[in-house]
């Protein structure tokens, strides 16, 4: 078997310490934080289209990284050839999963019967692949946004020709997302959205993405799919106006389509700060409604207003996140590397010093995270700070039995109330800082 990274050895944990730059620091696989080993804690998946597809184009310059693997890009050859490339990629960085869209797996072809048999071989191949090697798909999804016919999206398209072939594709992706034992199936809804109000007609096109929604999830359950459905929010690029915009919009969404019981989010730290969010706060919305399936870990550059698709490697944000997921009891999903190497960034070792920053970046933030809640401080201060809803006349609104004329009285008998506690934020950000950098 032809090795494509042969300049790479087999990548380990050798501690903080090391310079060894082909080691990890933080990620130490069977390490248990908080009762559980960390790979359990971290599933890690491999982002098809970045890692195997992408090549460091950008809006002024073409390629700048060689992703061929010894095969003529457009050719079956070369679909092959990312098949084995990444799974010797995933096998030296012990990743277990890969996320996929259909295009990422074979070139497009222009009718759906061929581009379904060229996915029927590399899906083949790829389950071949997977065989005694314990990696398998964190989640699947069609491509329903670079083609051009999806000029005008895809369940929302004025067209319903092309709403049947993004039923089509995702029929397709879903197959094989089962298939390849896939945890989740994600819609992204990049051309969802309008540049314009004058030629949209909003709410029609809401009730066809719901309904593509529950055709998709009626077929995926017909197949055997037991894995959660997400949607992945993101607020703008490609369209000026995308309608999954934040996790609370596709949170009310999913539930006025009822389609809340097959669906949860797969929330992205880049599109979290596109939406004037932190990745934190997308990550509690999601957990506090029951709602948080999936990561794209990734990470954004403040500076920029676009989607950068870093490799994360902010510690902070990084605990942030790993203290919402430890809170919220896990994830169903995983943690894709939505993520691309900088142009610059072209060789086949930055791609593997790439996984090595984000996969290290999470392992930080779990063990930092789990310090955080171990330590107790912060939750200590949270549930004093609604202490008075604890008993008397806010235990009373707490438990749904208060009405408006008891409060109005009690406000009358009090007086002039006292100044709500202290909020504390200093001295919580201190905490935080004093067990990051101990
Ligand atoms: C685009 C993006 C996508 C989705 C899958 O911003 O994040 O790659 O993750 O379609
Ligand atoms: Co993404």
């Amino acid at each position: 078997m032809k090795e494509y990274f042969e300049t790479i050895p087999q990548i380990r944990y050798e501690g903080p310490e090391t310079k060894n730059p082909l080691a990890f620091r933080f990620y130490d696989p069977e390490q248990e934080v908080m009762g559980k080993p960390m790979r359990e804690h971290l599933p890690f998946a491999m982002a098809w289209w970045h890692n195997l597809g992408a090549a460091g184009t950008d809006m002024f310059g073409r390629d700048t990284a060689d992703k061929s693997f010894g095969a003529r890009p457009g050719s079956m050859e070369h679909a092959r050839a990312k098949v084995d490339a990444g799974f010797e990629f995933m096998q030296k960085l012990g990743i277990r999963y890969f996320c996929f869209h259909d295009v990422d797996l074979v070139p497009e072809a222009d009718t759906i019967g061929e581009m379904n048999r060229r996915l029927d071989e590399i899906s083949d191949y790829i389950l071949e692949k997977m065989q005694g090697t314990g990696i398998r798909c964190l989640w699947g999804t069609a491509n329903l946004f670079s083609n051009p016919r999806f000029v005008n999206g895809a369940g929302s398209t004025n067209s319903a020709d092309v709403y049947c072939f993004a039923a089509a594709q995702i029929k397709k992706a879903l197959d094989l997302t089962v298939k390849l034992g896939g945890r989740g199936y994600v819609f992204w809804g990049g051309r969802e959205g309008y540049e314009s109000l004058l030629n949209t007609d909003v709410k029609f096109e809401q009730e066809n993405i719901a309904a593509l929604m529950r055709m998709a999830a009626d077929y995926g359950r017909s197949i055997g799919f037991e894995g959660d459905f997400y949607i992945e929010p993101k607020p703008k690029e490609p369209m000026k106006h995308q309608y999954d915009f934040d996790a609370a919009t596709a949170i009310g969404f999913l539930r006025q389509y009822r389609l809340d019981r097959d669906f949860k989010l797969n929330i992205e730290a880049n599109h979290a700060t596109l939406a004037g969010h932190t990745f934190q706060h997308e990550l509690r919305i999601s957990a506090i409604n029951g709602m948080l399936g999936s990561i794209d870990a990734n990470q954004g550059d403040l500076l920029l207003g676009w989607d950068t698709d870093e490799f994360p490697f902010n510690v902070y944000e990084a605990t942030m996140c790993m203290y919402e997921v430890l809170k919220a009891g896990g994830l169903t999903g995983g943690f894709n590397f939505d993520a691309k190497t900088r142009r610059p960034s072209y060789t086949h070792e930055d791609m593997f010093h790439a996984y090595i920053l984000g996969m290290d970046t999470f392992a930080l933030g779990l063990r930092k995270a789990a310090e955080l809640i171990e330590d107790g401080r912060i939750d200590a201060f949270v549930k004093e700070r609604y202490e008075s809803f604890c008993t008397g006349i806010g235990a009373k609104i707490r438990s749904g039995s208060a009405t408006l004329e008891e409060l109005a009285e009690h406000a009358r008998k009090l007086g002039a109330p006292e100044l709500p506690g202290s909020g504390g934020q200093e001295y919580l950000q201190g905490i935080v800082n004093s067990i990051l950098f101990k």
